[in-house]
């Protein structure tokens, strides 16, 4: 078979804002490079297209297409892609799977969206995929951490969440698996898609042996993206020590109970830092724009506070969503319940939902790089942090002071060059580039040459 993979041309963000919002980097159609392995595997020839390609672009005819879906409310780019690919290629056969296809299956209008474009819809895992490590050959950019799991399913049933639906079996991939996978595809650093990871049944086994297991004789880090279950930690301390000594980093538990659930937060916090972790490297999922109101949720806010942790602000979308347009620029404007999913039955409004987003990230500044001065948080604060997220971007160290940009004409004029290029290269979808290494002294002027070639105005 000759098979196209296409992920649709999803609005990934490129890179958050703040430490607390790292969790967006490095999406990859993680099902897709487990799918593609296993038909190369079959003696298939497999390509995978990320976004909607035209026929020259996709060097050969294909006879299947996989499509890969995500979040329900991006099921606008699902069909996007669909119908571009049944356009291009009449006779192939397509399928489509995921978490949206998955989660919307049954829905009327889904049914016939699949007959007008005569598609295959397959839900949950695919078992031989699930058997296959991800081929990240079948991207054109070097992935720099695995993907995996160490467990699918979870252990409870929380209202909002999709995952016991998605993943309906629990499974508990062994130890032995687990470390021979890693090590196989040989990437220092590993990030686990677990729903809750501490709830494989045998967790203390596999933080021990992650702990040791080496890649070309470096140790590996470790992340889970969808944090630790805070209950889990505080029943058993132990595991925060293993999570330590296995070299988890970005620390992340959730708080979606209610706000008198402030002690047992509060121990699972002092569990993270007795094992060695940095409260300011704590950061607390929060579902908002939910049940829980507004007021409710500064009283949350005011605890993370007192305790010095981060925040990450989970806007809640239902399942049943379609779409979400929900944009951060248009605070002055606002937007209405036609743009995105709005919880009014908690009192929630365009105009809360985007106050205690501010107060979410004013928070987190405070927390990177205020509190340990004992300073208040200060606009400043923010812009200075907006100029730091630029530098990295650029693969450069830490801005100097605020105050010595703004009053070194030098420096100004980088900062703006430097912010006008990267709006230029995300707006336009380009891959970005690194000033590393270049001598201070010429920045500005290399700045100026890739602006103008570019036709970004510099003056
Ligand atoms: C990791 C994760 C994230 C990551 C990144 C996800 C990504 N890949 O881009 C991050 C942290 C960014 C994230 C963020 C959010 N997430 Co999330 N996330 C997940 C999680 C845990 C896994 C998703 C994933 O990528 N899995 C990897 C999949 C695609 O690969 P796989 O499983 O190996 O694929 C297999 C099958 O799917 C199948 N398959 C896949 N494609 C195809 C194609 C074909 C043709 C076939 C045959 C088979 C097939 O075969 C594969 C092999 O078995 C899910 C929960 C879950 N269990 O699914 C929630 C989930 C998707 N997230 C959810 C939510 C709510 C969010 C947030 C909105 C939370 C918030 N309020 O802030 C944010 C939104 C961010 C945004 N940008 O909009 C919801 C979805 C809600 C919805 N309406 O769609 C889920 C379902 C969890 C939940 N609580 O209900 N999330
Ligand atoms: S613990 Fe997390 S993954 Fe499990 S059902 Fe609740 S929200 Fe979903």
């Amino acid at each position: 078979m000759n098979i196209l993979l296409v992920e649709p041309s999803f609005p990934y963000p490129n890179k958050s804002k703040n430490q607390a919002g790292s969790i967006h980097r490095n999406f990859v159609p993680i099902g897709l490079l487990k799918l593609g392995a296993f038909y190369m595997a079959q003696g298939s020839v497999v390509k995978l297209v990320r976004g909607n390609k035209e026929r020259c672009d996709i060097e050969f005819e294909p006879s299947h297409i996989f499509v890969t879906s995500i979040f329900t409310y991006w099921s606008s780019y699902v069909w996007e892609a669909i119908e571009h690919y049944r356009k291009l290629y009449p006779n192939a056969e397509i399928a489509l799977g995921g978490i949206y296809a998955t989660l919307h299956h049954r829905k009327k209008y889904f049914k016939d969206k699949l007959a007008e474009y005569d598609v295959q819809c397959q839900t949950g895992l695919h078992k031989d995929a699930e058997n296959c490590y991800p081929d990240y050959s079948l991207l054109d950019e070097d992935v720099e951490q695995h993907v995996t799991h160490a467990m699918r399913g979870c252990i409870r049933r929380c209202s909002f969440c999709g995952t016991w639906r998605i993943e309906r079996k629990r499974y508990d991939k062994p130890v032995d698996e687990l470390t021979r996978e890693i090590v196989a595809v040989g990437k220092s650093k590993v990030l686990f898609f677990d729903n809750n990871f501490l709830a494989h049944g045998d967790i203390d086994n596999v933080l021990i042996e992650l702990a040791n297991v080496r890649v070309n004789s470096r140790p590996v880090s470790y992340e889970s993206q969808s944090g630790f279950d805070g209950r889990l930690l505080q029943r058993r301390p132990r595991l925060a020590e293993l999570i330590k000594g296995a070299r988890f980093k970005n620390i992340r538990i959730a708080w979606d109970n209610s706000v008198a659930g402030h002690r047992a937060i509060k121990k699972q916090i002092d569990v993270l830092v007795s094992a060695g972790y940095q409260p300011g490297n704590i950061a607390i999922f929060m579902i908002y724009n939910y049940d829980m109101p507004y007021e409710k949720m500064l009283e949350k806010l005011a605890y993370c506070a007192e305790w010095g942790v981060q925040i990450n602000d989970c806007r809640y979308r239902p399942l049943k969503a379609v779409h979400d347009n929900y944009n951060p620029r248009k605070y002055k404007k606002g937007q209405t319940k036609k743009d995105y999913y709005i919880h009014s039955k908690g009192g929630w409004t365009d105009a809360l939902v985007r106050d205690f987003r501010r107060k979410v990230r004013q928070h987190n500044i405070w927390v990177r790089y205020a509190k340990c001065r004992g300073e208040e948080y200060n606009r400043d604060m923010e812009r200075w942090s907006e100029i730091h997220t630029t530098f990295k971007y650029f693969g450069l160290d830490r801005p100097p002071e605020y105050e010595k940009i703004q009053t070194s004409p030098t420096w100004t004029q980088r900062v703006s060059l430097m912010k006008r290029l990267k709006n230029h290269l995300k707006k336009h979808k380009m891959l970005r580039m690194s000033l590393k290494g270049i001598n201070r002294g010429g920045i500005n002027q290399v700045l100026i040459e890739v602006c103008h070639s570019l036709g970004i105005q510099v003056s």
